[in-house]
């Protein structure tokens, strides 16, 4: 019925665990995200997300606007 998707990025710019806790922050605030699993070391941020609420385009955006870069894996 909800139709869930999970995408990996890749991010760039985070250099420690505040970083790790802004990307995070920033993606699991969008409404339709369920979880944002962010990884520092191999810059990456796992995300769960309804897929006709939420575009990749737009989990981009958001870590963007946080001060970091993100691309879709
Ligand atoms: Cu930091």
């Amino acid at each position: 019925m909800i139709n869930m998707t999970e995408i990996k990025l890749k991010v760039e710019g985070m250099t420690c665990g505040h970083c790790q806790m802004s990307v995070k922050k920033a993606l699991e605030n969008i409404k339709g995200v369920k979880s944002a699993a962010v990884d520092l070391e191999n810059k990456s941020a796992e995300v769960n997300y309804k897929s006709d609420k939420v575009t990749v385009e737009s989990l981009i955006q958001a870590v963007t606007d946080a001060g970091y870069k993100a691309e879709a894996m």
